[in-house]
């Protein structure tokens, strides 16, 4: 150990064998020995680490490459499944569009004439309503039929005032009934009156209730439906193979480092909880601070020569008054995956260390241990 000059004999032991102190005041005394053996131990500690580290990861680079093979060698079967899945769903479609063609025809016919009918049953009831107050047959009607029709007695006093009756007939609402409204026409009673008028006479309806449509078009429906479902059935076991194959292809597109050694980790979640909160890493996808995201995962950042050392995950939920959440992760030799040390070292931006074989060296592993 090399000290300044102005450290010896200032009465703060600095070196282990107490030399820096030979005048002996503070008593500083020789701990080299136990000093050596507890950083011997923890290097060894941490060799055998390095070395157990080091295999795992040999064996995840191996298991990461045969599974990248295995998945690129996926990849011209699926698409190569999907082309034959596209052209039965073409197949389908094409049926489909037969069978709706005479369907949607043969509803029309159905749909056009139970709007004829709905409107002869509307005009019916209308012209049976509009007899019934025009009592004098005159073809319009006046604000005495109205008075004359209990029906119209809105406040069930017994008798229709003239309030009462103008209302039915004041078209525009301003309390005063004009020429027009003073004699209502048919056309203006249908367009103007009748809906609301109808409520008061029960026995006044309007059957508006569809029937249901003729065999014939109903075997057309069920023909329809039948090619409907055949088309949606292709469509749904195309979608897994659809699937399938971008699910392969995103994970082809992440680095899955050098060798393949971080491929163990895809589709993978590893958590650690801290205070209140559970944090959650789940590599190439996104980070998690409960049910608070931390960003998703934007790659490998790490400095100094090896961007393996870090991860990066950005865009999370916006903090209050602050940035989106973001974190980073800084990755250390361990046999197995496990983060620690969650930080918040400024608001809404995170930091933990996370071990993994991945990151086990050869070289600090020694060689006598391989
Ligand atoms: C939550 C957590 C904290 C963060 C604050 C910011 O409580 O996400 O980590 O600092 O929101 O408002």
């Amino acid at each position: 150990m090399s000290i300044p000059s102005y450290r010896v004999n200032d009465g703060v032991c600095d070196c282990c064998d107490a030399t820096d102190e030979h005048d002996g005041a503070k008593g500083c005394t020789d701990t080299c020995e136990e000093h050596g053996r507890a950083l011997r131990e923890a290097n060894a500690k941490a060799r055998l680490v390095a070395a157990a580290g080091y295999k795992l990861r040999r064996k995840n680079m191996a298991d990461g490459t045969a599974k990248r093979l295995e998945l690129e060698s996926k990849i011209e079967g699926l698409k190569a499944q999907q082309a034959a899945f596209q052209s039965r769903v073409d197949a389908a479609e094409v049926l489909k569009a037969a069978a709706e063609t005479p369907e949607a025809a043969a509803k029309k016919v159905f749909d056009d004439q139970w709007d004829v009918t709905l409107a002869a049953r509307k005009e019916a009831a209308v012209g049976e309503l509009f007899s019934k107050i025009d009592a004098d047959m005159s073809g319009t009607i006046e604000l005495n039929e109205v008075e004359a029709l209990t029906e119209f007695d809105s406040d069930d006093d017994g008798k229709v005032s003239v309030e009462e009756a103008t209302t039915v007939l004041d078209v525009d609402g301003d309390d005063v009934l004009n020429e027009e409204e003073a004699a209502c026409t048919l056309a203006s009673f249908t367009e103007n009156i009748f809906d609301d008028a109808k409520e008061k006479f029960p026995d006044v309806v309007v059957d508006d209730t569809k029937p249901e449509y003729d065999d014939a078009t109903k075997e057309l429906i069920a023909a329809a439906d039948e090619k409907r479902t055949a088309k949606i059935a292709i469509e749904t076991e195309k979608k897994t193979v659809d699937n399938d194959l971008s699910q392969i292809e995103k994970d082809l597109k992440h680095d899955w480092g050098a060798n393949n050694e971080f491929a163990y980790m895809i589709g993978q979640c590893f958590e650690v909880q801290v205070t209140e909160y559970t944090y959650k890493v789940c590599p190439f996808d996104n980070a998690k601070q409960g049910h608070t995201s931390l960003g998703n995962f934007d790659g490998f950042v790490g400095k100094k020569g090896n961007k393996y050392t870090q991860m990066k995950f950005s865009g999370g939920q916006k903090c209050w008054n602050g940035p989106a959440r973001s974190m980073t992760v800084d990755l250390v030799c361990g046999t197995d995956t496990t983060p620690t040390n969650v930080q918040e070292p400024s608001k809404c931006e995170y930091s933990m260390t996370m071990s993994t074989p991945a990151l086990c060296d050869q070289a600090e592993a020694g060689h006598d241990e391989l």
